[in-house]
């Protein structure tokens, strides 16, 4: 074969041993740890089913959304802290040791999932909005000033001083695509420090 054809054979070959591997290491959970992968995935997933309409490259459902709001509670708040008891990392866990040694922001980051479920689900009739990140007219909608929206976007919600404290009314008056950025970052603040990379 060609070097081209090479490449894309590897590649493949490549693919196929990601896959596997991550399948691997899920299969090897068992109790408590497959119990939170699994609501993990469920979160995954949910978050793959909308987000071609978070784009607008799909019509705007709200009752997708709504669901969408409904899995992201289920698996979120205590749902998902209770599923962390100490002791349970390690072995084919990614679960890092902050978890238990950080416990406080660890689970303000699992409520806020909540909070934003429950804002979402509360928002999913107001519509989609603009597909643009943190733009001024929400900021002016939520008379707070530029700080607040900055602090999102600079990823400040990763802080244990929690600027992003906002109570569900002021949150589910918010366009759904701006809910949705927060999730988004929500899910990664927590990976970034509390999961292990790799798979
Ligand atoms: C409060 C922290 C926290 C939040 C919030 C969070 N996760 Fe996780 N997530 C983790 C930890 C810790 C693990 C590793 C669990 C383990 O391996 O024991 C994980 C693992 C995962 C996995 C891998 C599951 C597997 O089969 O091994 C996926 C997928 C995932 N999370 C998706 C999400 C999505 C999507 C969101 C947001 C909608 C989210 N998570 C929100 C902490 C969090
Ligand atoms: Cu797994």
């Amino acid at each position: 074969m060609n070097s081209k054809m090479k490449t894309m054979a590897f590649g493949i070959a490549l693919t196929g041993v990601l896959i596997s591997s991550i399948a691997l290491a899920h299969t090897g959970a068992t109790g408590v740890v497959k119990e939170r992968m699994d609501g993990m995935v469920a979160l995954r997933d949910g978050v793959r089913t909308v987000t071609p309409m978070m784009r607008g490259q799909t019509d705007y459902d709200a009752d997708a959304v709504a669901s969408f709001a409904q899995i992201l509670q289920e698996h979120s708040g205590e749902a998902m802290t209770e599923l962390f008891p100490e002791g349970s990392g390690g072995g084919v866990s990614k679960a890092q040791d902050a978890v238990w040694t950080d416990w406080e922001e660890f689970e303000a980051l699992a409520m806020r999932l909540e909070l934003l479920g429950e804002a979402l689900e509360l928002a999913s009739v107001n519509g989609l909005g603009s597909t643009a990140d943190g733009d001024a007219s929400t900021t002016d909608m939520m008379g707070m000033g530029s700080t607040m929206t900055t602090d999102i976007e600079m990823g400040g919600m990763m802080g244990t001083a929690a600027p992003e404290v906002m109570d569900l009314d002021t949150l589910a008056a918010l366009p759904v695509s701006d809910l949705f950025t927060q999730i988004g970052q929500s899910c990664s603040a927590c990976h970034t420090k509390y999961r292990a990379e790799g798979n």
